[in-house]
């Protein structure tokens, strides 16, 4: 009889064999037909399942929110330096995306955990910063360069109103935010930043939408799904960047000798 050959690779979110295309068993026509949107793809190929509507919205609401911030942040300067050296678009684009991790842009998978964890074993909001600051760890999701209390981000007001209006529970965002209340106390910038307001909003929506396992919630979290919807959101406004120094025409970057404090031949070392 017939011998099947052992198959190298197991995949289960697309197939690309038949007449039609499938994203987890939906046939590329059917995605346009029920206008499903980029939030509907996402729910197909990173959950594959349909998500209820509000969370194929909100995931296109992350998107869109995160998608740029301006020329100044580091992913957005990476990528300009690296245009300006004169590469390509990916390793422009690639260069940026790069400097994501647990400063800039990448605190959701940490924010999640941290703040998850925390309410799972009923530490008060005080007991949670405190044991942080015990551990000498920064919380994730807590904090901004440039935004405070008194410069609120717009971003997370806009995150907050809509999982307000649209979730069926905001406990972990309740949590954040009464969490946000003791940092900002001691200083003015310790807010729930764009990635914490995304990222326990998530946790919020995976556990209450009853369209995920605990168990499934928590592998997804392990597996850094979080920073995705950062990365992905953050490529739209890097590929911008990119695109915008080759229309400018800019030239190769030095940065100048009188914004670097030289100490060569000194003891740098404080
Ligand atoms: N302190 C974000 O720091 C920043 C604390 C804290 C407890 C904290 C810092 C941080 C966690 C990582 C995080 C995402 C580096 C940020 C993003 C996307 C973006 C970016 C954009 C975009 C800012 C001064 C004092 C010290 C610290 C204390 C600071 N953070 N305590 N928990 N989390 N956060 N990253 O201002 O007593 O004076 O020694 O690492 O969530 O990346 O737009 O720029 O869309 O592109 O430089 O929005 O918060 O403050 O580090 O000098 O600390 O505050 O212990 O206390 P700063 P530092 P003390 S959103």
């Amino acid at each position: 009889g017939l011998i099947r050959k052992p198959a190298a690779f197991i995949s289960t979110i697309s197939d690309d064999r038949g007449q039609e295309l499938l994203y987890a068993g939906i046939p590329i026509s059917d995605v346009f037909k029920d206008d499903i949107g980029i939030g509907g793809v996402m729910s197909l190929l990173w959950f594959r399942r349909r998500l209820p509507a509000y969370a194929s919205k909100f995931l296109e609401m992350v998107l869109m929110l995160t998608a740029d911030h301006g020329p100044a942040v580091s992913g957005a300067m990476n990528t300009i330096i690296t245009t300006r050296a004169g590469k390509d678009l990916i390793s422009s684009l690639v260069s940026g995306l790069l400097t994501i991790g647990t400063r800039f842009g990448g605190a959701l998978d940490g924010a999640a955990t941290e703040f998850t964890n925390a309410f799972d074993k009923g530490l008060s909001p005080r007991q949670f910063v405190d044991t942080m600051r015990k551990q000498n760890k920064l919380i994730p999701g807590i904090g901004h360069k440039v935004k405070s209390r008194n410069n609120p981000d717009f971003r997370v007001e806009l995150v907050k109103d809509f999982v307000k209006k649209n979730f069926p529970s905001t406990t972990l965002l309740d949590y954040a935010l009464a969490v946000e209340e003791v940092t900002t106390s001691k200083k003015d910038n310790l807010i729930l930043n764009v990635d914490g307001a995304i990222a326990v909003s998530f946790i919020d929506l995976m556990r209450s939408s009853g369209a995920f396992t605990p168990e499934e919630v928590d592998e997804y979290l392990k597996n850094g799904v979080l920073n995705g919807l950062f990365v992905l959101g953050r490529s739209i406004g890097l590929i911008a960047h990119h695109l915008d120094q080759k229309r400018l025409k800019t030239g190769l970057y030095r940065h100048p000798w009188d914004d670097i404090t030289y100490l060569v031949g000194q003891d740098a070392v404080s």
